[in-house]
């Protein structure tokens, strides 16, 4: 998608791609607490139009990075529920052959060029395949999604410098969710409420958006994106949202105050895409019902064939762990 309006099949397929990611992780949480899946994970519930609505503003050949918060961005990008259903089991047909899980939901043909569970981590990678697409002279511009705790590590600081020094095709998305693991930003974080503002040292755009509103993101993203694609440098954007479920599943979140998640829950990005889809005659209410039973029945199918799919091999599991 580009800077061009988007359509209304668009709108409507950002709208399939929520609700799945929603229905996959509701799933996910499940198995998890019935020990079918072992390990951990983070669910991204509430960020929704985040992940569909910046991956929406990405051309064939653009790549990206996130984090072990990444269902969202992998499912938006294409990966099928089984495949992602599977690598969660650690199963042989999981998108990293089942040796990844579910921090590292990685598909190099879709620009999911990498999943990190190290806080940061992903900026510079994203910042050097920008660089790569500057010497390939390649029109192409790479996004990388991280959370609001990671602009206080130092990786952070070291690519904003170096990618607005080279002027790189690079998108730095901050995923606001309001906390770090169990801290409350205002704990951890510095420069008052517009994280956006840290762009201003580094001398590029800084833009803070409503991250429930997939239209405002995707808006933003574009923007960012076609100034990247056309020589324009980098940008930064803050993404104001809020993840609904613990830091990971052992987490029950009882540090929020009281009635913050039901506060965010009134501007759900799921609805408030599906209310306006409605009244702009795109997709009836009786219509999304339809449709989200639809989602709910590929979810319950992709399940049941990931569960059944055969483990690796033991020599499977070692072959990536040293060089040929
Ligand atoms: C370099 C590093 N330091 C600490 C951790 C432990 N850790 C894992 S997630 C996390 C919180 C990060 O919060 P944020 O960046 O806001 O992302 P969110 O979890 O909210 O999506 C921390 C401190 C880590 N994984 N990597
Ligand atoms: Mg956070």
């Amino acid at each position: 998608m580009s800077l061009r309006e988007p359509d209304a099949d668009t709108r409507r397929s950002w709208f399939s791609t929520m609700l799945r990611i929603r229905a996959f992780e509701d799933r996910i949480q499940e198995l998890f607490m019935s020990g079918a899946i072992g390990g951990t994970t983070h669910l991204c519930q509430g960020q929704e139009a985040v992940s569909v609505g910046s991956i929406g503003a990405m051309e064939p050949g653009d790549v990206q990075t996130n984090t072990y918060r990444g269902h969202g961005e992998a499912l938006a990008l294409g990966m099928a529920p089984e495949t992602a259903f599977a690598e969660l089991m650690g199963k042989a047909t999981g998108g990293s052959g089942g040796v990844g899980g579910s921090m590292h939901l990685i598909d190099f043909s879709k620009g999911n060029i990498g999943a990190n569970a190290i806080v940061g981590a992903g900026m510079p990678i994203a910042l050097g395949a920008a660089v790569g697409f500057q010497m390939q002279q390649r029109p192409n511009v790479a996004l990388s999604f991280f959370g609001d705790g990671a602009i206080n590590i130092g990786t952070f600081h070291e690519a904003l410098n170096m990618a607005s020094l080279w002027q790189a095709p690079v998108v730095f998305i901050i995923t606001n969710n309001l906390y770090g693991e169990y801290s409350p930003i205002g704990s951890t974080t510095s420069g008052g409420p517009d994280l956006a503002r840290r762009a201003d040292p580094y001398g590029m755009p800084g833009v803070s958006v409503d991250g429930q509103d997939i239209d405002v993101v995707h808006a933003a993203v574009s923007a960012a994106v076609e100034r990247a694609r056309g020589g324009g440098g980098p940008s930064l954007l803050e993404m104001k949202t809020y993840r609904y479920r613990g830091h990971s599943r052992s987490d029950p979140a009882k540090y929020r105050p009281a009635g913050e998640l039901e506060a965010w829950k009134e501007r759900d990005p799921i609805d408030i895409l599906g209310r306006r889809l409605a009244a702009d005659g795109i997709l009836s209410a009786e219509d999304q019902v339809g449709l989200r039973a639809a989602i709910q029945a590929e979810i319950d199918g992709a399940a049941e064939r990931a569960t059944a799919a055969p483990y690796p091999t033991l020599e499977e599991t070692s072959s990536y762990v040293y060089a040929d």
